[in-house]
């Protein structure tokens, strides 16, 4: 457990939810005073390494170990003969299949780079020259490489992905207009700074898992299912996190093993990824494809959609990358049509990665709507503005706040939209071309529950107490701004305490539903507890309020007073000493009335069971944004530069602007490394993941970034959350790659519909 101390800066407001207040553990982070998962002083810890399969599909038929058995320092080695009696575990939302032995080193190969053996030894060293002694014989089978393979097919429809209302083919077939076309984008990964790995430890019956995550209640419930151990006896520690993207939401097989060897051994052990075992130990964005089809009068008025996507998964889950998600939010439409389709290849399977389906989703439409405004002669804002969706179309209900519109005009405004020439290849300086284009972005407000402890300590200070997580986004810092705002203490009295499995339950850092779900649960928490200080004050009998007469105390500044501002007034440390008492202690969650029994036991919020989503109400909710993109295109070489960024985004009320325009700049860059680099490329030979590494898998440096000007354009939305902000964590992501595709469109009048953008498809 780590307590955060939050210092101030700037002026007095920026403590309070709306100020700019920095994040305070962001020093620690860059000085290494943070521990992280795997430095972590555990004592007599082993070091296992992994080893992973080299074919892409088929059996390991045997591993013979005994060379590395007798290699020094080796402890155990294990392999798919090792029965390590684990159970399977719920899936997200908290279901779980009955009496299913669960084998984190199976012996059926699904791809390339599977866990099939684990060597553990005194060093990692030691471990990693055993494990180059293991001889491994496989039954190879036929695979399917990608989406693209003949053998791939047309895989399976996921109907309740599937979308339609109107009559859309009928009504695209009678459009005067009408545009078809194809996009995809390709295999891409997370590449969180910090890779993945964790130590796990037993005490007895007690596991301690010391692993980066974005939830530590729901990763507490993967291994406590896996070793059939109430969840009490499993404790996950997360205090910091180098990014996880998506990547660290659940446990892994990796963790299976470590946990599995640490049992075996009677000893802790550590397990720790290289980077190359970071691109196959879980997987990043999935491929997709997708056709889209839009109809249209000749002064641009849409008439249909016809959205058809695909997307790889793996052999052995249907994970969807819903290539229709924001398809049908964004435009005014009556005729709609969307399906989508998983297709099995020889692939770990894919993960949640930073705007989930959204993103995919938003590079297709948004290409289409601008491919259209060209067709139409039609200046891409102008077309946008004519289709806005004034309601949501899909579910038929009102927004609850949506200023994409303004988004879009101020956007554009901050821009100088007005200065662009339309035709493509109109614009340019000497052998440079230049080009403008834009891209919507959406992601859905995710609800769910959470609770919180707010502790008042005698020496005067206040704890925010929570299981949740901050990878990075700023939950420290915003649960001190609204602890300090609810409470009336100053920010440098507060102290916060995240990311262990032990302290009150809250919900994932994931789907961007943690910051509006756990501020909601602070806020309620802190107010009770000023409450219930006030209450005190009032009432016990060594208070030295009784004598005031007053029948109210305010609490401001880290004071409680009588109303009046001359009568008493004690600091924290003071009433605290008054009233004789150590500590207070006060716990809330925001579970419905009619649910507060519910706890970790029963999924309250280690499962998705409880998340509700954007249209589970009378309203559908979203955040919304529009970049504007300039490019800079070499005419030679097609080399591709984002020279200029202005993004305008509705997320309701920011609890933090500073923290939320790093989140929005930070998505922004993804999106840009995304647009112009990203890209898994896999061996022909044998489905090798081949750039599994950060010098050959590209993102962006910061020569790569130019400016980036973000602007707010939201109102504060009670719908979305108790203190009125909307996700923001995801959003900044969607709609940049498609508004660089059509700057690339407009500087070069070569439409690339396929991620990434790279030279050799521009000249
Ligand atoms: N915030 C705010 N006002 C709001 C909403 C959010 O001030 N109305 C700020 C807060 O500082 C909050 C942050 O934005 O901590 C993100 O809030 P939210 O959108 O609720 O997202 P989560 O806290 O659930 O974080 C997860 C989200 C996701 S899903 C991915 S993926 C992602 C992201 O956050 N991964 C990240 N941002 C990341 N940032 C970093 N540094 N590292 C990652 O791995
Ligand atoms: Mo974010 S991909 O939902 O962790």
């Amino acid at each position: 457990m780590t307590i955060m101390e939050p210092r101030k800066h700037g002026s007095a407001s920026d403590g309070l939810v709306g100020g700019r207040l920095s994040r305070f553990e962001g020093r620690m982070k860059i000085t290494g005073a943070a521990t992280y998962a795997l430095e972590y002083p555990v004592e007599g810890v082993a070091h296992a390494v992994l080893v992973q399969s080299t074919i892409a599909a088929g059996r390991v038929t045997s591993i013979d170990t005994s060379a590395a058995l007798a290699a020094p320092g080796v402890l155990l080695v294990l392999t798919p003969e090792d029965e390590l009696g684990l159970m399977t575990a719920s899936d997200w939302y908290g279901n779980r299949p009955e009496n299913q032995p669960y084998f984190p080193l199976p012996r059926e190969v699904s791809y390339n780079g599977q866990s099939i053996a684990a060597v553990v030894a005194e060093s990692r060293e030691l471990a990693v020259e055993a494990a180059k002694l293991l001889r491994i014989a496989y039954d190879e089978a036929p695979r399917v490489a990608d989406l693209y393979d003949p053998a791939a097919g047309k895989g399976k429809l996921m109907e309740n992905l599937s979308a339609g209302w109107g009559d859309a083919e009928a009504a695209l077939a009678a459009s005067p207009v009408r545009i078809e076309a194809e996009y995809s984008t390709p295999r891409e990964y997370h590449v969180a700074m910090e890779p993945h790995g964790l130590t796990a430890r037993w005490d007895g019956d007690r596991l301690t898992v010391w692993e980066p995550s974005q939830w530590t209640h729901g990763m507490q419930r993967n291994y406590a299912e896996w070793f059939g151990l109430p969840l009490e006896n499993v404790q996950i520690v997360s205090p910091f996190i180098g990014g996880g993207f998506g990547s660290k939401g659940v446990a892994l097989a990796y963790g299976a093993v470590a946990a599995a060897a640490a049992r075996k051994l009677g000893r802790p052990v550590r397990l720790a990824l290289t980077r190359p075992q970071n691109f196959t130990s879980y997987g990043g964005r999935a491929a997709t494809r997708q056709t889209i089809a839009l109809g249209a009068t000749e002064d641009g008025v849409l008439q249909a959609i016809v959205h058809r996507g695909f997307n790889e998964t793996s052999t052995y889950a249907d994970v969807p990358e819903q290539t229709g998600a924001a398809t049908p939010i964004l435009y005014k439409v009556e005729n709609f049509s969307s399906q989508s389709r998983v297709v099995p290849v020889n692939v770990v399977s894919p993960g949640a990665l930073r705007g989930p389906g959204k993103n995919p989703s938003a590079f297709g439409i948004e290409c289409a709507i601008e491919e259209l405004a060209y067709k139409i002669g039609m200046d891409p804002l102008e077309l946008r503005l004519k289709n806005y969706a004034d309601h949501d179309y899909q579910s038929g209900k009102p927004w609850s706040t949506r200023r994409l519109r303004e988004a879009l005009t101020e956007g554009a405004d901050a821009f100088g939209w007005s200065k662009r020439s339309h035709a493509p290849r109109s614009m340019r300086e000497g052998r440079t071309l230049i080009g403008w284009g834009i891209g919507c972005g959406t992601f859905p407000v995710l609800r769910a529950p959470s609770a919180a402890m707010i502790r008042i300590l005698g020496n005067g200070r206040v704890e925010v107490v929570s299981g949740a997580i901050d990878m990075g986004q700023g939950t420290y810092t915003i649960l001190a701004q609204t602890a300090s705002e609810a409470f009336g203490v100053p920010v440098e009295q507060i102290d916060v305490v995240l990311g262990d499995s032990r302290l009150p339950g809250s919900a994932i850092a994931g789907g961007s539903m943690l910051a509006g779900s756990i501020t909601g649960a602070v806020h309620k928490t802190a107010a009770a507890a000023r409450d219930e200080l006030i209450g005190l004050a009032l009432n016990d009998p060594m208070s030295p309020f009784r004598d005031t007469g007053a029948n109210t105390l305010t609490v401001s500044e880290g004071r409680i007073s009588v109303p009046s501002g001359e009568g008493l007034s004690l600091d924290l440390a003071e009433l605290m000493a008054a009233l004789g008492r150590e500590e207070i202690e006060v716990t809330r969650n925001t579970l419905p009335d009619d649910a507060q029994g519910l706890t970790d036991q029963n999924n309250a919020w280690s499962s998705m069971a409880r998340v509700q989503g954007p249209t589970m109400g009378d309203y559908s909710m979203h955040s919304w944004c529009a970049h504007f993109a300039e490019v800079r295109v070499d005419e030679d070489f097609g080399t591709v530069r984002v020279s200029r960024m202005v993004s305008a985004f509705d997320c309701g009320r920011l609890y933090n602007p500073k923290m939320v325009e790093s989140q929005w700049r930070g998505g922004i860059i993804m999106g840009i490394g995304q647009a112009l680099f990203e890209e898994g490329h896999v061996d022909g030979r044998n489905g090798r993941t081949v750039n599994n590494n950060v010098g050959d898998y590209l993102v962006p440096t910061n020569a790569d970034i130019p400016d980036l000007q973000v602007i707010s354009v939201g109102v504060p939305d009670y719908e979305a959350s108790a203190l009125g902000g909307k996700g923001v964590g995801e959003v900044g992501i969607v709609g940049v790659a498609p508004a660089i595709a059509n700057a690339v469109f407009h500087a070069t009048g070569k439409r690339i519909r396929d991620l990434p953008l790279t030279l050799e498809k521009l000249i």
